[in-house]
């Protein structure tokens, strides 16, 4: 394991500052996905390199982090770890493809499937190590301009991406896995979150800032099946990063859940999960879930990523209609401006940048 490295200093802790609570003159942004093919920067690399390829190789996942920062500089708060959510089914014994989007050939169909096809121990830094170095390769590269997040995909999402082998409009085989299996569904769900604790701890030892659990498919389940089969593991991942960070001597990251389409959650997941940002999709109102989350976490989000097509005077509109959201009590306007899921291939990068521009000019409003 790398540790204690020598990093340039922040120059740009508005993210930090906005993630521990405080309100900043300006809300810090940074979008989901924004390393990635809306970019022709991205397009290029991608044409002679696998997807995966670029993720294992540390010098192009460093390239392809930094290359919306470059673009963007001065104008966006964050950068992220170019990998993805399904390194970790790899790394616990599963084979993942792009083509073009995830394919697993060899899913896990049945319980017994979990004690043939995946490790028995999962060896994180070993299968993993890549992303560590590519972490702690972007660190000295971003020279201090903006800090870094590392992230992981949320137990339930790599569960289902797991047995239904790729992308699903109703997650039939994983659903029915929960009912038909309650106890061993917990049981796969927990070594997953092991292995997500792992990597988390890792990631924010190689350098990471600030870390980040996508539930992408948090929403499809209903309130009783999220607290049931998700939220355990959600909490128990917040809970044991901060533990052997502490342990270990390590600064305690800010950790950040993003549970699409879990709305109707949001007050037991702002009171009990323990992650200190709460990312949000757009079918919420900032100012509603800031009245159920509570003063005590910061939120993410959340415009429609849709809005990106509507042209300039519609992002302008749509920006400033969620940066009043925010106007509520001054003790409670911790917020991160995001979108509310990652951003798609077909927008124009200059979109993005005007994005980039409300977002500065609008939530500077603060008194
Ligand atoms: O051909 C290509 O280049 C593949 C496109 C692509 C990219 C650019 C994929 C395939 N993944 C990524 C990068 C990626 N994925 C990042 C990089 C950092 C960033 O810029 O944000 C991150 C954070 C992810 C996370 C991810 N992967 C999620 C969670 C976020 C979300 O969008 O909900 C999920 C669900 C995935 C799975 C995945 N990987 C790729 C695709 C097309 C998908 C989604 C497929 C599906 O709809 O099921």
């Amino acid at each position: 394991m790398v540790a204690a490295h020598d990093f340039p200093e922040l120059k740009n802790d508005l993210l930090l500052r906005a993630a521990r609570g405080e309100v900043t003159e300006r809300a810090p942004v940074w979008v989901m996905r924004q390393a990635g093919r809306y970019l022709p920067e991205f397009r290029k690399v991608r044409e002679s390199h696998g997807f995966f390829e670029i993720c294992r190789t540390p010098s192009l996942a460093c390239e392809i982090t930094l290359q919306p920062i470059r673009r963007y500089s001065g104008l966006i708060d964050a950068a992220i770890i170019f990998s993805d959510i399904l390194v970790v089914p790899q790394a616990m014994g599963l084979e993942v493809i792009m083509n073009p989007g995830p394919h697993f050939p060899d899913p896990l169909n049945t319980p017994e499937d979990v004690h043939t096809k995946l490790h028995k121990v999962v060896d994180v830094e070993m299968e993993l190590g890549y992303v560590y170095e590519a972490i702690t390769l972007t660190r000295k590269k971003l020279n201090g301009e903006v800090p870094l997040i590392g992230f992981v995909g949320a137990p339930w999402t790599l569960f289902a991406y797991m047995i239904e082998g790729g992308g699903s409009k109703t997650l039939q085989k994983s659903k029915s896995w929960l009912y038909m299996y309650p106890s061993e569904s917990k049981d796969l769900l927990h070594r997953i979150a092991e292995v997500c604790v792992e990597f988390l701890v890792g990631q924010a030892t190689a350098g990471a800032q600030f870390l980040q659990v996508f539930d992408s498919w948090a929403g499809e389940l209903s309130p009783h099946d999220f607290a049931e089969f998700s939220l355990p593991s959600l909490e128990y991942i917040a809970r044991e990063v901060r533990r052997r960070l502490r342990d270990q001597g390590l600064p305690i990251v800010p950790l950040t859940l993003f549970p699409k389409g879990a709305n109707t959650s949001l007050e037991r997941i702002a009171q009990r999960s323990g992650y200190d940002v709460i990312g949000l999709d757009w079918c919420i109102e900032l100012s509603v879930a800031r009245e159920i989350a509570g003063p005590n976490v910061a939120l993410q989000g959340n415009l429609d990523p849709n809005v990106l097509y509507g042209g300039k005077e519609a992002i302008e509109r749509e920006v400033k209609r969620m940066c009043e959201g925010f106007k509520g009590g001054r003790e409670t306007r911790a917020w991160i401006a995001n979108l509310g899921h990652g951003i798609t291939p077909g927008v124009d990068p200059e979109d993005l940048r005007f994005f980039f521009e409300c977002v500065h000019k609008y939530s500077a409003t603060y008194p």
